[in-house]
């Protein structure tokens, strides 16, 4: 069995049920006539390997426990904008939303990694018609939440892929380059608020 133990379906049950509540809260902004709120959404149960992975960087034992409760990504939807302040928008929702409630947030936007990182991630506690590791019925589940712009999820993806080469020949020239294309694509992201402001305004 895996790390999950017999939770691996659960999740991936969890997974598809938190995405549909999500489209749910989009279209009741479309029902309200707002813009949509995100371009599109992206959910994943993190394979069990990478979680055995992650246990074992964090020090934590390799347990469904761990799995579960001392990471919380488990289950993680990525949530793709047009704009930042669309993202503002996800998490007033998010916040607002009767199906569970935020325990952690990281504003990696307002500060950005030292490597230009840049997303809102948010750690979500959902209650659902299954039994928890703790035996709880209905039970509570992490999910992890990471709100992005198109721009900071194009480099994401870039950076996430030159991480995983690991025989680049100059890694500090190519960490410079990309940390100068992040910061070119926030203030790419903060014109184009401006653009949609101004339309808005006309
Ligand atoms: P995957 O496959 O994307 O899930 P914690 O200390 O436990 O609160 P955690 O989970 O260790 O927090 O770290 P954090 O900072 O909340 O971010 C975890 C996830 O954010 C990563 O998941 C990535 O998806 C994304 N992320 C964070 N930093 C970077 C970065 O520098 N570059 C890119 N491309 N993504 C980043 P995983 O587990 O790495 O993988």
């Amino acid at each position: 069995m895996s790390i999950y133990g017999p939770y691996e379906e659960t999740l991936n049950e969890i997974l598809l049920d938190v995405e549909d509540r999500i489209k749910q809260l989009n279209r009741r902004e479309l029902d309200k006539h707002q813009p949509k709120l995100y371009e599109h959404l992206i959910g994943r149960v993190k394979t069990p390997s990478s979680m055995e992975e992650k246990c074992q960087r964090k020090n934590y034992p390799l347990t469904t426990e761990s799995a579960l409760r001392r990471c919380r990504d488990a289950v993680g939807i990525r949530i793709v904008c047009n704009f930042i302040s669309d993202i503002d928008r996800c998490l007033d929702v998010l916040r607002n939303a009767e199906w569970c409630s935020v325990v952690k947030e990281k504003d990696y936007i307002t500060k950005s990694k030292p490597n230009g990182y840049r997303s809102y991630h948010l750690i979500l506690d959902v209650v659902e018609n299954y039994r928890d590791i703790g035996g709880n019925n209905p039970g509570h589940f992490f999910v992890e939440i990471q709100l992005r712009t198109i721009a900071m999820d194009s480099w994401a993806s870039l950076e996430h892929e030159i991480k995983y080469k690991h025989h680049v020949k100059n890694p500090e020239r190519i960490g410079r380059e990309l940390k100068r294309c992040a910061d070119q694509l926030a203030s790419c992201d903060i014109q184009m608020e401006t653009i949609r402001q101004l339309i808005r305004e006309d």
